[in-house]
Formats: C-alpha cells, sequence, structure tokens
C-alpha cells in the first residue's frame, strides 16, 4: 500500500492541484482525482479552509476523493472551529452558534464566510461534509491526526460516546464537545489543536502582536531519549528567540509529549508550521507535513510505502505557494496553524 499524506492546504486549491498532478493523480471521467492505482490512496491531514483563497474547491477536490474510495481525511482544528461556527443550538428559546460570531472568529474565517455568501447551499454541503471528518485515522502502518494522537484522550472520546466507529464526532456531541474547558471538549483540543499548556510560573513572551502570553504551544515531536538536555526553550513553539528560559522541562509536560509518542505506528500530522520545501524527519515516529502553504511556503507530500504493516519507505514531495509575495495574509498577524 502507497499513501500519499497530504499537509494542510487552507484554500490553496491550484497548489493542491498541481501536487496532486506532480504525485501521478489525474481526474477520472467524473472529474475526480485518482492515482488510478487501487492500492494508492491520497490522505488529508485536515486544516482544508480559512486563509487562502479557494476553500469551497479545496474541500470538493478532497471530498470527491473520499467519497469516491481514492482518499481519506482527517479533521483540522479550522474544520472544528467551522463546523462550531456554523451549529447552532437553542438557548433561551433562541438559536445560537456554538462558535461565537465575533470580530476576531469572523475575520479569521472570511473568505469561507464571502463564498458562502455567494452560494450558501455550496457552503452548507461543504461544512455538513467536515463535519463528519474522522479526528484520526489508524491504517495499515501509519496513524494519521491533525495534531497530536493521544490515546488516553481518545479512549475518553470513546468511553464517552462523543466519536463513533470511525471516529467521527456523534451529531448530537457537538454541544457536548463545544465546552473546551471540560474533559471531553479538551480531549477534541488536544487531537486538533496540539499541547497548549501554561508556562511555568514567571515565564512568559510576548507574542507577535505584543500580547504578553503565558500559555505555550509545545513542540512534541523531538527526541526523548536523553530528556536532561532537553530544556523549556526548545519545545516552546513559536516565540521570539530568547524569551524562554533553557530550564527544566516541567514533569507533566514531559508526560504529555510522552503520551503523544506513544506507540510503535509513525504519525503523520499537519498543524505546525514548519519551515522549508519539504518536510523534516526529527523524530522516525512523528512527522509533520505542514511546510506553510497559507504563509507562502510550500504544500507538501509524504508518500509512505507500507509493506507487511510497516513502513518501507518516506519520499516527500512539495509545490511553491503561488501566493504573490508582498500584501497577502501570509503576513498577518499570529500564525497559530
Ligand atoms: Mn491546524
Amino acid at each position: 500500500m502507497k499513501y500519499d499524506i497530504i499537509g494542510d492546504i487552507h484554500g490553496h486549491a491550484d497548489e493542491l492541484e498541481e501536487l496532486l498532478a506532480k504525485l501521478g493523480y489525474s481526474k477520472n471521467d467524473k472529474g475526480v482525482y485518482t492515482s488510478g492505482d487501487p492500492n494508492r490512496q491520497a490522505i488529508f491531514v485536515g486544516d482544508f479552509v480559512d486563509r487562502g483563497p479557494r476553500q469551497f474547491h479545496a474541500i470538493e477536490i478532497a471530498k470527491d476523493m473520499v467519497e469516491n474510495g481514492y482518499a481519506q481525511a482527517v479533521m483540522g482544528n479550522h474544520e472544528l472551529n467551522a463546523s462550531m461556527y456554523h451549529t447552532h443550538v437553542e438557548k433561551d428559546g433562541q438559536l445560537v452558534p456554538l462558535r461565537a460570531h465575533s470580530e476576531k472568529n469572523n475575520h479569521q474565517h472570511r473568505v469561507f464566510l464571502e463564498a458562502q455568501k455567494t452560494d450558501p447551499v455550496r457552503a452548507r454541503r461543504n461544512i455538513d461534509w467536515v463535519k463528519k471528518l474522522p479526528l484520526f485515522l489508524e491504517l495499515e502502518g501509519v496513524r494519521v491526526v491533525h495534531a497530536v494522537f493521544d490515546q488516553n484522550e481518545i479512549d475518553l472520546l470513546r468511553k464517552g460516546g462523543v466519536i463513533d466507529d470511525e471516529n467521527r464526532i456523534r451529531p448530537d456531541q457537538w454541544e457536548v464537545i463545544a465546552d473546551y474547558k471540560a474533559p471531553l471538549g479538551r480531549a477534541v483540543e488536544r487531537l486538533t489543536k496540539g499541547i497548549e499548556v501554561d508556562l511555568p510560573e514567571g515565564v512568559s513572551y510576548q507574542d507577535a502582536e505584543g500580547i504578553v502570553r503565558t500559555q505555550g504551544r509545545i513542540k512534541w515531536w523531538v527526541d526523548l531519549n536523553d530528556k536532561a538536555s532537553l530544556t523549556l526553550d526548545k519545545i516552546v513553539m513559536d516565540v521570539p528567540e530568547g524569551s524562554i528560559p533553557a530550564a527544566p522541562v516541567p514533569a507533566d509536560i514531559l508526560q504529555l509529549m510522552e503520551r503523544a509518542q506513544h506507540g510503535n505506528t509513525p504519525i503523520f500530522f499537519g498543524h505546525y508550521w514548519q519551515k522549508g520545501e519539504t518536510p523534516a524527519i526529527e523524530i522516525p515516529g512523528a512527522i509533520c507535513i505542514d511546510q506553510s502553504i497559507a504563509k507562502g511556503g510550500h504544500l507538501a507530500a509524504a508518500t509512505v510505502t507500507v509493506e507487511k504493516g510497516m513502513v518501507q519507505d518516506i519520499a516527500f514531495t512539495s509545490v511553491k505557494s503561488k501566493a504573490k509575495a508582498a500584501g497577502h495574509t501570509a503576513t498577518h498577524g499570529a500564525t497559530r496553524g
């Protein structure tokens, strides 16, 4: 079996089509991309929407492939947000969205909302599809998730009846998981948004907008064999150089990192805006496939060959962003995936 695991797309459908072509996929007589090989499938790590220009197309290319058995996909945090934004529940006789239609949220989702104005039916159809995406996949020889594969959280979601046998959020569970402070909501957040923790007492940094932050997102896929030399400054992501001390990593953070790396089946994920044309293999068991297409970077794929349940080979392919260098969303504010 061969899997072409494709990174975060964020509306960059042109680059997606270019990447698929480069990987040897072409449209069949129904206009659906296929490898033409029943033993070769595309796998999408999520984040189809927000930021880039052609979000309906990005979803529909993947949707058509999935519905025809040519691909599989998992939900990214941007699909989670979009699902919440477009799902309403009744409160005190009024319909309210599970994700507030605040200025900040509207701004983040603005390209999709513009497209929705022109074609609300198509927007609804696409939201209905992303709401049914699984939170993770366990395939022959590989695991796929948007941000973090945490078995404890998965068990919690299973026991709590939040996800079905195909790892999809049950239709009646959206209101339950909308509370990110409660355990089930936090579990969904962990899988799609990763490990974000309070920094130790007294540690803070200023983000790109000058806001002082006391929380950090953790780079969990680092070598944990030499824990003594692992320091906080090496694992807190997206902070200005020198703002985090080279202090020991607190035990609770270390434990979450160990959980994220647990298991013998390699994990492929996206979410964390990486630099460079192709993904870097930092540890063999966990490979990030997000090369920052929405920041003027690249859209990448890992072609993974699996035989007898084991990964035999990994090859990378990527295409460059077609976005103009200046004046694009690429430079807008914080760059959290
Ligand atoms: Mn993401």
